[in-house]
């Protein structure tokens, strides 16, 4: 009768977690997002091999032994036993050792620097976290969106990821792994959507008061041609992205609305990651530092004391697109004790 009394509420509560599950984690629609989906079912449902147990044997000892018992056997005396020695180490030692195997190998398999393996060649998209909103642009089309992603469904897709704020962490939350956006650096993130729709992008890492609105959508298209339609559609688009656009687009706003660009100034990316360089603070102990006199003269460094690195990157005119790839590259050996900051180094392209 308490069961049946209890059946409705708890059907109800158990429908309003699921629920939550809709278009999140637990509702993946990429190759990375269902692997880290079982991941997590898999791990929970070990880690419950020993809770489940637990909580019926705290009920149930704390009944069997409770204050007035009549027929249990008193023995104060009582100090070992073998078989709860056995089972409370050897089961947990178990569980710890194939926790262990899968979670090293899915490490290894879902590392989000790692290039997905399929046939279609990949989408290149670098993203930018602003306050509030995203700004992605596509280096291969020479356009920009904010707030708007768009790729084919069943291809690839390679971020790479900055912040001109605080941190950030791009959050796909259906098509897997997060990653952090950081001032100054660049980080990695493959994925890929493995049928067509419109996913919620977000930041997973408050980042102050807009944070809120700082969502996109994400759009995995039906065919490759859907995606050239969209594509052209943001060609079509008569404004450019250029230091002084960008400038207006970096100031604060909140909600932001979907913004196209038809065309983006090249080396935007490396321009945006390289206005938090001072090379006269980091650069002076690092060692490789020779590297540098091709392309800066060791006398014009020192006189940057102080100065706005980014005033130094627009004179650099000179620079060519992959000089200045080569360039951010120097960032890294100054953040060498960081996984993430590989601006340069092993990268395919
Ligand atoms: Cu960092």
């Amino acid at each position: 009768m308490l069961i049946r009394n209890l059946s409705k509420p708890v059907l109800a509560a158990l429908a309003f977690m699921l629920a939550g599950c809709e278009g999140g984690v637990l509702d993946p629609k990429g190759q990375i997002g269902i692997d880290e989906k079982n991941l997590i079912i898999v791990a929970t449902l070990l880690m419950l091999i020993v809770v489940i147990p637990v909580i019926f044997m705290t009920l149930y000892f704390a009944w069997k032994y409770r204050d007035g018992r009549d027929e249990e056997i008193y023995a104060p005396k009582w100090a070992h036993s073998t078989a709860i020695e056995v089972v409370v180490w050897v089961v947990p030692i178990i569980i710890v050792i194939i926790l262990g195997v899968i979670t090293w190998n899915s490490t290894h398999d879902l590392d989000p620097y790692k290039p997905l393996v399929h046939d279609a060649k990949p989408v290149k998209v670098e993203v930018v976290s602003l306050d509030w909103k995203w700004l992605f642009i596509y280096p291969e089309y020479g356009i920009a969106s904010v707030n708007e992603l768009a790729f084919p469904a069943n291809v690839p897709v390679n971020f790479k990821i900055t912040s001109d704020t605080a941190m950030n962490s791009f959050f796909i939350p259906q098509l897997g792994s997060q990653i952090y956006s950081m001032a100054g650096m660049a980080t990695k993130l493959h994925l890929i959507a493995n049928e067509p729709g419109t996913f919620e992008g977000i930041s997973a890492n408050y980042s102050g008061a807009g944070f809120a609105g700082m969502k996109f959508n994400a759009i995995a298209t039906a065919t490759t041609g859907d995606f050239d339609a969209w594509v052209a559609k943001v060609k079509q688009q008569g404004n450019t992205l250029d230091v002084e656009q960008y400038k207006q687009l970096a100031q604060k706003s909140e909600n932001n609305p979907v913004q196209y660009y038809g065309s983006v100034q090249k080396g935007m990316f490396n321009y945006i990651v390289m206005q938090y360089m001072h090379p006269d603070s980091n650069m002076k102990s690092m060692d490789g530092m020779e590297n540098m006199e091709g392309m800066h003269d060791m006398g014009n460094m020192k006189s940057m004391s102080g100065m706005d690195h980014a005033k130094h990157m627009q004179n650099m005119e000179h620079m060519a697109d992959k000089d200045a790839e080569k360039h951010s590259g120097l960032s890294s050996p100054s953040h060498s004790t960081t996984e993430h900051s590989s601006t340069a180094s092993g990268e395919a392209e």
